[in-house]
Parts: structure tokens; sequence; C-alpha cells
């Protein structure tokens, strides 16, 4: 779009920092005693169960998207924070002659049952069947994997005994998965003596994600490794860059679970990866009409940022700079038959996408390609992340600032749920309750078709506005049993800016 590079202030050249104390990362409140708890019952249960105290662990964040949904993968910026909650990966190297040479995975909470694999950085994961191990297999294959790529000397592969605990609720909206897969990647390296900048880390850990099936941009990874505390970050990708984002003062953030849950793991072929594929078919069929030949736009073009110079040329011929002028003009708004494109591509769907088996996956279950309305919400959500950072750095008085951002976020949520139709009714019904009880902006986060809301409210009013969200929200479903009061806290609380990933060795 022609917008200024910001200036990059943060520090992705650096490695993940190492420390010998809790309290670099958890401060030296109530976040440190319950840390300093949980690391005592991870040594306790490690020391249970495999006889050894851990050598190293690691610890990556969960995030919240304040907005900038399903544009990562599309190419486009987005602006994440870091969020306390995290995940601890606890790990011992067996030495090289001690017997069982298994990956042994145990989680502290014993729902999770023990996970076995063997020590193979090549393994093939299991996607058909769906383990919560596979998570930290993402990142065991995907550290060997880049070792190898950059002839590290690793030594050959040995046993792991593994201890997981993780406090960000999962199938939410608040990147469980990255905080996992992010720190057991840590947790690999680390034991292997390894560390990296943090950039190139947020790269790997992304492609690391991807062995789980999902199609994903590399927004969570990026923000889980690289957060600082009291700064949101403007992630910009290709290279991967992240910009502080000073908030401002006199708004919170209110994160609240619309107890609806999305296994996106395992509803990928139709939702996650579908959008996906949409996207890219969108993208293809706009180089074309804009003038690429057929066979050129098939190899060439893979995303919408791909084709945006192309959409701002045709609209400057209208006096304009939107590229969404160009989705107006090109793309029709009755959903695509696959007949249709293949049409205009001259080439199959299957031949298109024949070297991703995920995406073969997303051919087989889809109807039709909803292509105006992805490529509209992708165009005008990128649009939105620029204003967002732009209103939050410009002069203007503080409440003036709150509700600009506020407004962003609304359009945002309306962007997802009518064009990118990632929301659900819960999550509707939530965002309606946030807006109702004077939440400034309220809009779903992460990849939506359930999980959580975040909705920017005005400080003063942060402990109100959370007690009517539990009575007019929250109350029924416990009646009903769908959640235990005790659990409240778990499901709904306002958010800080947290730190990134670390590692301890004490
Ligand atoms: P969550 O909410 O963590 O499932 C997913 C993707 C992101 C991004 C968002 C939508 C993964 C690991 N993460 O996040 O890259 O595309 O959806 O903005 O797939
Ligand atoms: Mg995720």
């Amino acid at each position: 779009f022609g917008y200024r590079k910001y200036q990059s202030m943060v520090n992705e050249d650096l490695p993940v920092p190492v420390y010998s104390k809790l309290d670099a990362v958890y401060g030296d409140g109530s976040q440190l005693e319950e840390a300093q708890c949980r690391i005592a019952v991870l040594n306790s249960k490690f020391k249970q169960f495999f006889g050894h105290l851990p050598d190293i662990y690691a610890r990556a964040p969960g995030r919240v998207n304040l907005i900038g949904e399903h544009i990562d993968y599309e190419g486009y910026s987005v602006l994440p924070m870091a969020i306390r909650q995290d995940t601890i990966v606890a790990v011992r190297k067996r030495d090289a002659g001690e017997p069982k040479k298994r990956l042994n995975i145990a989680n502290v909470n014993e729902n999770y049952t023990v996970c076995t694999y063997p020590v193979d950085p090549d393994q093939e994961i299991d996607l058909k069947n769906h383990r919560w191990g596979h998570y930290f297999i993402c990142g065991y294959k995907g550290f060997h994997e880049y070792a190898k790529s950059r002839g590290l000397d690793i030594g050959s592969p040995v046993g792991l005994d593994i201890m997981i605990d993780g406090t960000v609720p999962t199938g939410s909206g608040l990147s469980s998965s990255a905080a996992f897969v992010c720190s057991s990647t840590i947790a690999v390296m680390a034991a292997h003596n390894v560390n990296l900048p943090k950039k190139e880390l947020a790269q790997l850990t992304c492609e690391c994600e991807r062995h789980i099936g999902t199609q994903s941009g590399g927004m969570d990874q990026a923000i889980s490794i690289m957060a600082k505390t009291g700064f949101a970050e403007l992630i910009d990708f290709d290279p991967i860059r992240a910009t502080d984002v000073q908030l401002p003062a006199g708004g919170s953030f209110v994160i609240a679970h619309s107890l609806a849950e999305s296994q996106k793991a395992v509803t990928a072929a139709t939702n996650y990866n579908n959008r996906v594929v949409e996207c890219r078919l969108a993208a293809v069929v706009l180089g074309i009409k804009l003038g690429m030949e057929p066979e050129e736009a098939v190899s060439e073009v893979k995303t919408l940022s791909d084709v945006e110079g192309l959409c701002v040329s045709f609209a400057s011929t209208r006096g304009s700079s939107d590229p969404t002028l160009a989705v107006k003009e090109y793309l029709k708004e009755e959903p695509y038959t696959a007949e249709e494109i293949e049409k205009i591509t001259s080439k199959s769907l299957c031949s298109i996408f024949a070297d991703s088996a995920s995406s073969l996956d997303v051919l087989k279950a889809a109807k039709h390609y909803k292509l105006f309305q992805r490529a509209s919400h992708v165009y005008s959500e990128a649009k939105r992340v620029y204003a967002f950072k732009d209103a939050v750095s410009s002069n203007s008085d503080e409440e003036d600032k709150l509700k600009k951002l506020g407004d962003l976020m609304n359009d945002s949520h309306h962007s997802c749920s009518v064009l990118f139709e990632c929301s659900c009714p819960e999550l509707e019904e939530l965002v309606k309750v946030c807006k109702d009880n004077g939440a400034l902006g309220a809009r779903l986060t992460g990849a939506g078709w359930g999980g959580c809301v975040v909705a920017l409210v005005q400080e003063s009013i942060v402990t109100q506005f959370i007690l009517k969200l539990k009575k007019q929200f929250y109350q029924s479903r416990i009646e009903s049993g769908v959640i235990r009061k005790c659990d409240l806290g778990l499901y709904v609380f306002a958010s800080k800016p947290s730190s990134g990933a670390a590692i301890f060795k004490f």
C-alpha cells in the first residue's frame, strides 16, 4: 500500500535469553509464586516419572491478536501481543549409553496421557491419528531439519525425557499450539547447546508447526519468540520483523472465551486450510484478470500480496489506490465452482495444488469458492492493521485514539464474520455482550470458529465490565454445567503485553 516501513527497534537479532532465575520472566508478584510452584511440580513429577531431574526448561507464551486476522499467510503484517499464559517444557537428554532410546513426552496434567515416539528426526507425524504429543514432534523434527540444512554438528539423535506444563487454554485462539511448538523447539535446541537469533527461530518454528497439517502464517510463533514486556508488536513477514507498539494508556484488553472450542488441526480441510486455498485461488484469478498469462499466474502467484501491485495500478486508473476496487471489478460475488475457476486458469485445481496433500483435502471437501469475499477481507484487513498502528502513534488525545482503535477492531470483526466467515454463534453473542457493556471495540481473535474475543475497554471500567460479562454470558453456562464457577478466571481476564520466549538453566 505504499505505507512507510516502520523503523525496527527490537531485538530480533539476539538469541533467546537464558536465565538462571524465574523473576527475569515472571517478575516478583503473584506470577512469580505461581511459576515457582509450577517448576516445583514439574520437577517432582519429572523425578517420579523419569528418575532424574530435567537439565533445561524452555517457556513460550500464547498471544492475543489485536488486529490483522487471517492475513499473515497472505504476507501481510499483523499486530498481536504476548499474554502471560505460557507453556513450559522441561527436558533431559539421555546419555548415548542409556537404554530406552525413546522420546517420552509426559504432561503435569494427567488428562494428557504419556506419548512416546521413536528417536527419529525423519519420522512422519501420523496426522490421521491426532495426539497431543504431535506438537512436540513438530519442534523436534523441525530443529533437526534445520540443523541438517545448516550443517550443525549436534551428534547422533538420543532419547529425550520431556515434561510439559501449559497454561494457555487450548482451542481458544490464544495460540496454545504455537506456545507448545515454540517451547518444544527451543527446549530441543537448548538441549543440544544451540541458540539462534530470534528472527531465525521465528521462521523455523513457523515451519515446524506446519508439520501438524495447517498451512499457518508466522504470526503466532513470531510474537511468542520476539515479544517484549509492555509492548504489542507490529509483525512484518518476509523478512520477519517486529516493531514495538506502545498501546495508549487508559485502555485495557479483556480476553473472554466463547466456550466454543475450535480444534484447528482436526477441522483444517473445511476451515483454516480452506481459506488459505480460497485466498490463493482469488490471487491467481485476479492476476489473470489483471493481465498475467494463466500459466505464469498459476506458477508464480501464491498470495494476495503477490498481486497487490497489479490491483493498485488498476485502482490508480480510477484515481484510487485501493486494491479492493480490482476485487469489485474482476471477482464476482457469487461463489465460484471448481469448473468456473478452471476455465480461467486453464488448469485443473488438483494439478495446481498437486504438491500439497492438505490442499488436496480442501478441494475434496469444498463445494464452492468464495473468492470475492475472501480477497475483500484480506485487503481491507491489511489496511486496518496500519490504520491501527498509525492511530497509536498519532498525536490525538488518548480518548480519541482509543475510540479509533475500537472502531477498527469492530470493523475487523465484521469483516471476519461476514466476508471471511470464521465466526460462530457463540462468538457473535459474546461480541454483542461486550459492546452492550461499554467495550470500545470487540472482535474474535485468532483463527476463529470458536475461541476467544478480545475487547478494548477503558481501564477504569474493567472490573465492572468483567462482572457484566460474567452475569450476561457465563452465568447461564455455569448453571447448565458447561463450566465451573471456580474456573471463570481462566475464561475471562484482562491482559497486559507480556514477555517472549526464554530458556531457564538453574
Ligand atoms: P490460532 O488462533 O492460533 O489458531 C491461526 C494461525 C495464525 C493466523 C491466525 C488467523 C496457526 C498456528 N496460527 O491462529 O498464523 O493465521 O489463525 O489470523 O495456524
Ligand atoms: Mg494455534
